[in-house]
């Protein structure tokens, strides 16, 4: 009932808790549609939080992004995409830590960078999200694995 996919980042300072944070995907009844691992290029990761090129953190965020590889994770269930983003909790992990310890940001994450993971925040945001890593069903993804020029 109301099944929504959502897209789900496994950032560079959680790579090691993978085993963890699938375990958790699991025992919140979601399903793994797809999963890869990848190490994205300085202008791919701009190109992926394109919305924020303005703010400030940017720099800080894409150096964070391109620091290691990532995980990629197409999650289905209901009301996946918000409820994902309760499961991971806010923004900032030091605020995470404060509502709740079984929080993943606050199990995996730092600080309002290095916060361990992603969640897609609307359906829109997430098409475009499973669509940059993972593509059509059966095509190929449409993310830019080289610095091609779709990415700036
Ligand atoms: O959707 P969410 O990831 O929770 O936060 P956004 O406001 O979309 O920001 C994306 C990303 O940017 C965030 O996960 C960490 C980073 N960031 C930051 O480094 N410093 C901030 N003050 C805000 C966001
Ligand atoms: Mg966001």
């Amino acid at each position: 009932r109301n099944q929504e996919r959502t897209l789900a980042i496994i950032k560079p300072d959680a790579i090691r808790n993978l085993g963890d944070i699938v375990s958790t995907i699991y025992e919140n009844g979601f399903t793994i549609a797809r999963m890869r691992m990848i190490k994205l290029s300085q202008n791919e990761i701009m190109y992926f939080y394109g919305e924020h090129k303005a703010k400030d953190f940017f720099p800080r965020l894409v150096e964070f992004m391109i620091s290691g590889p990532i995980v990629a994770i197409e999650l289905v269930g209901s009301d996946a995409i918000n409820r994902w983003r309760s499961i991971i909790g806010p923004t900032d992990s030091q605020k995470a830590k404060e509502q709740g310890s079984h929080l993943l940001r606050a199990r995996f994450g730092t600080d309002g960078t290095r916060n361990a993971l992603h969640g897609s925040d609307s359906a829109t945001s997430a098409q475009r999200e499973i669509s940059f890593f993972f593509g059509s069903k059966y095509g190929t993804n449409t993310a830019c694995y080289n610095d091609t020029t779709c990415c700036l």
